[in-house]
């Protein structure tokens, strides 16, 4: 029991304690977000400071491992900074308040209590968290069987005491449910970052190996916290020479780094590196010797790095080369890697998103075709990496119809954590919604119940290995990811790839409470916007299932009338509008990209009375005056939902308005300052827009809806690339 003068001893102790800077008021705190969501504020809470400070009095963690050492010194600092006190490391359970943190086959305190159930229910990366007796004192027991799953249980236990939850019935067992959950950089081995909207590569690869940046360990350690548990270093569109001894040196010392950790590192694997880098006349998948040049370049990385992950490979896809280079299938292509890393241990993750201009196939359909007939025909240490919906990151997409029907090749969902379509670094679009849509879609692969999320978790089909990947969002940038509310994805991406039956609501609470604040006023305001503004986006981009209306190249800001060149990368393939109306029949009468889904879901979706209105205009072509469930003919739907966007945009900033004062001034300004931005730019893709779709539909704006205040013209001529000085595109301010 802390008592009464105790507590206020302990208090002042607290605020004597905080190191210069850190006062315990959240709103005085000069924050550039660097910490990201493991602050270790002072708790304000007096209640809770009383409790934790009983329950966490003094650690003892049992083992020496690179692992348990960071969770003592995580643990160390993150209490040092809840509490304002800094915990001494003991050997002995002696009194109450003891923090157990260790795993049986190294803890002898650990092996003695009596949670072999919940530890057989964590399994491998798993822990236990339980308030409980240990030799005959209250403790707080993190357990694990691996020393990675002590980490990820400390991690949430500070989790806990960030967010001001009570500890005193404290019985959490939490496992896994996806065995590989990776961010993907798409970093160059110059550091720049395809997609990337958050400055350069953390990489510092001209430093590397002797230089070691303090960055890469807390790139680590915020990774490990939500569980993230590899990494692939490099871009998908390949370069070889990562593949060199001198780049593979380098790679080593990030992978020393990261190892405590528990995050493994991979890489992207070209094709054509034999003949890049090896020297070769080939790099066909049959031809020995490239077989050997693969197996002794393996060798050659599990010697410098013997926990190495694998491969990742974009093969045969916007001009990658590929096994068809050399008429071989992609499960031949894959299945060379796969031998040369798999005595290693070593995966192959095979990308399915491939499609060409020269087919003349609807784009959607063509990964589908090309991989369903060469189910079961990969080695059992590839998986196939297929993204969230068949086109390419939209704002919304159906899921994609390869989950569920390739019962015998372990499929792996990539996600895009980077904003690419969603306004990059500036808009807030909040993506766990987006997530959650796609991992919680029935396929009906095996009956009702056969959601994506049980494909990709194993349990659907029985992979034996299992994998989610998502496009990583951060760079050098101070605050990692561009933006504040850009680092909710990572977080929520983490989060997901742990546990895919967290809501969206949950993870948004969470996170705000570690990032902002715990004040219940705050906590509701952002929650709202968070969930709010993933569908904000999609109706003022891309509504009612309308896709890729982006300008070209960069993606950023509305080009529906982008033509020419090649047809799939234009905005005119994909909307189709013309006089008679506007959307890609998908149906049996158009591309019947449809009939790639199971029944009832192909049904449903071909349907045009059954067809949810969010994704219409992806599966039909639908006549601008056609009536729709709201009443509304199908141009004034689409002019109403533009302005829905907006309009929610518009909210989000007032409702930004109201924790002014509650959270720190810096974050709050740069906040406010993006949601102005995304009002004009939010306008600006309504009005480029309708006025464009307009020219096809000839119909009037109907009333009580906003006009443009600038000709089509205008919104055509401006040229708006992303600009890492913001605001972006004047013109339209
Ligand atoms: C597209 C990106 C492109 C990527 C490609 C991919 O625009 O930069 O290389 O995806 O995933 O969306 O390979």
């Amino acid at each position: 029991m802390v008592t009464g003068l105790k507590y206020l001893t302990l208090l002042a102790a607290v605020l004597a304690c905080s190191p210069p800077g850190r006062p315990p008021d959240e709103v005085q705190h000069v924050e550039d977000g660097y910490d990201l969501w493991l602050r270790y504020r002072p708790i304000s809470n007096e209640m809770r400071l009383a409790e934790y400070l009983d329950a966490a009095a003094y650690l003892v963690v049992e083992g020496s491992s690179p692992t348990l050492r960071a969770t003592r010194d995580e643990l160390t600092t993150g209490l040092l900074g809840l509490l304002g006190t800094e915990l001494p490391a003991e050997t002995r359970v002696s009194r109450d308040g003891a923090i157990v943190a260790g795993t049986p086959g190294e803890s002898a305190i650990i092996a003695a209590l009596p949670i072999a159930e919940e530890l057989r229910v964590a399994g491998e990366e798993g822990f236990v968290l339980r308030a409980m007796s240990v030799a005959g004192q209250q403790a707080i027991v993190i357990a694990a069987n691996e020393d990675v799953g002590v980490l990820y249980g400390a991690f949430e236990l500070l989790r806990l005491i960030q967010t001001q939850r009570s500890l005193r019935d404290l019985a959490i067992t939490s496992a896994p449910r996806i065995q590989r959950r990776l961010l993907n950089h798409w970093d160059n081995l110059d550091r720049s970052v395809e997609r990337g909207y958050a400055g350069s590569s953390l990489w510092e690869w001209e430093a590397l190996p002797d230089s070691v940046s303090p960055r890469y360990r807390d790139y680590a350690r915020a990774n490990a916290s939500i569980g993230i548990n590899g990494s692939v270093l490099t871009n998908v569109n390949a370069n070889a020479q990562v593949l060199t001894p001198e780049y593979l040196a380098k790679v080593a010392t990030l992978a020393d780094v990261f190892r405590p950790y528990g995050i493994t590192v991979y890489l992207t694997a070209r094709f054509s590196a034999p003949m890049e880098i090896g020297g070769l006349g080939t790099a066909d998948p049959l031809d020995p010797s490239v077989q050997q040049w693969w197996a002794g370049k393996a060798a050659e990385i599990y010697r410098a790095i013997p926990d190495f992950g694998g491969f990742l490979v974009k093969a045969n896809s916007e001009g990658q080369p590929g096994p068809q280079d050399y008429d071989r299938s992609h499960a031949e292509g894959a299945n060379m890697l796969a031998d040369a890393v798999g005595p290693h241990g070593g995966i192959v993750m095979w990308r399915a998103f491939v499609y060409s201009n020269e087919l003349p196939v609807d784009r959607v359909r063509q990964a589908y075709d090309e991989f369903t007939p060469l189910d079961g025909a990969f080695r059992e240490n590839v998986l196939l990496q297929a993204k969230n919906g068949p086109l390419d990151f939209q704002p919304r997409e159906p899921f994609h119809p390869l989950f569920g029907a390739m019962p015998e090749t372990p499929l792996m969902m990539e996600l895009q954590v980077t904003k690419e379509y969603l306004g990059q670094d500036t808009h807030l679009a909040f993506l766990a919604p987006m997530w959650k849509e796609v991992l919680d879609a029935d396929t009906y692969a095996d009956g009702e119940g056969s959601t994506v999320g049980s494909v990709i978790d194993g349990t659907l089909h029985g992979y034996p290995r299992t994998g989610i990947a998502g496009v990583a969002n951060v760079g050098t940038d101070r605050d990692w990811t561009g933006s504040d509310f850009n680092q909710a994805n990572w977080y929520a991406y983490g989060r997901l790839a742990w546990d895919h039956a967290l809501s969206s609501e949950e993870i948004a609470e969470q996170w705000i409470r570690l990032t902002f604040s715990n004040d219940s006023a705050v906590v509701a305001a952002v929650q709202v916007m968070m969930l709010a503004s993933h569908e904000a986006v999609v109706n003022y981009m891309t509504p009612l299932g309308l896709a890729h209306q982006m300008a070209r190249g960069h993606h950023y800001g509305p080009g529906p009338w982008v033509e020419g060149g090649r047809a799939d990368w234009t905005s005119v393939y994909y909307s189709r509008a013309d006089s008679g109306g506007i959307g890609f029949d998908r149906t049996a009468t158009g591309s019947n990209a449809v009939a790639q889904y199971f029944p009832p879901v192909r049904d449903r979706f071909a349907d045009r009375d059954s067809v949810p209105d969010d994704l219409l205009l992806w599966f039909h072509h639908v006549p601008w005056t056609e009536p729709m469930r709201s009443g509304r003919t199908l141009w004034d739907e689409l002019v109403h939902r533009y302005n829905a966007g907006v309009d929610t945009v518009r909210w989000m900033r007032a409702t930004w308005e109201t924790v002014e004062g509650k959270i720190d001034e810096q974050r709050f300004l740069d906040v406010q300052a993006f949601l102005r931005i995304q009002e004009k730019e939010a306008e600006w893709w309504r009005d480029a827009s309708i006025l464009y779709f307009q020219t096809f539909s000839d119909m009037p704006i109907p009333a009580g809806y906003p006009r443009a205040s600038h000709p089509l013209s205008f919104y055509r001529s401006l040229s708006c690339p992303p600009d890492t000085r913001k605001p972006r595109c004047e013109a339209i301010y």
